[in-house]
């Protein structure tokens, strides 16, 4: 399928939850162009934005018309409907498809979900130290999964890098500080996946500065 407009994406900031879509949008060789929301001007529920996405959430795309939200979903979404210009998920017959869509899923599902936790629920220091036990145990649960796989391939699929990597590793440095040490087979892998030119380019590992939101 031909592209007739660059990808609009809506985000806050290249680091936020875009930062996955627009690494997949650059490996795919799109053309894209980013709209970024303020919080603090009330953009996330501003009528115009709530018409694209009523979740009031980041990010969002509009795709030669057609509006998408929910990072996973787009992921899914744009890398079967661009896989003509790189193959970056397998083909719905392929075997391998079961663990790709297992992976794309868990990414966001489990991982990122679990982070989230130590962002909520956190008033006090005993539910600081709660969540926190809580985390490190389900961070340990994800080593063990991701950990044999690492240790014998570069990618989470044998067939080689896929949107399933980009998906890991933009959630995994949430759980940097909970992984066991040592820990060679995960960061080998970050490190390969950190310096893809496509990654760098779109700015998915820098720290971003939240300071105009
Ligand atoms: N599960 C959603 C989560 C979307 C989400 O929570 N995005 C955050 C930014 S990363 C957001 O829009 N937060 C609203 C706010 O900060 O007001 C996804 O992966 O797209």
């Amino acid at each position: 399928m031909l592209q007739n407009q660059p990808i609009d994406i809506y985000c806050m900031a290249n680091q936020d939850r875009s930062d996955r879509v627009r690494w997949l949008i650059e490996e795919l060789g799109l053309d894209y162009r980013d709209h970024y929301l303020k919080r603090k001007n009330g953009d996330l529920n501003s009528p115009r934005y709530l018409a694209l996405n009523p979740t009031g959430r980041v990010p969002t795309i509009v795709d030669n018309g057609k509006v998408i939200y929910e990072s996973g979903a787009i992921c899914l979404y744009l890398a079967d409907k661009y896989r003509h210009k790189k193959e970056l998920a397998p083909a719905f017959e392929a075997d391998e498809r079961a663990e790709y869509l297992q992976w794309m899923v868990w990414s966001v599902a489990s991982l990122e979900c679990v982070i989230a936790h130590m962002f909520t629920h956190v008033n006090t220091e005993a539910e600081k130290a709660e969540t926190h036990a809580f985390v490190k145990k389900q961070c340990e649960i994800f080593q063990r999964a991701l950990n044999p796989i690492l240790e014998k391939q570069e990618y989470i699929l044998k067939s080689g890098f896929s949107a399933a990597d980009i998906m890991l590793a933009a959630v995994i440095p949430g759980a940097w500080d909970y992984l066991v040490e040592p820990n060679p087979a995960i960061k080998a892998y970050m490190n390969r996946l950190m310096q893809r030119p496509a990654a760098v380019k779109t700015r998915v590992f820098e720290v971003p500065d939240v300071s105009g939101h």
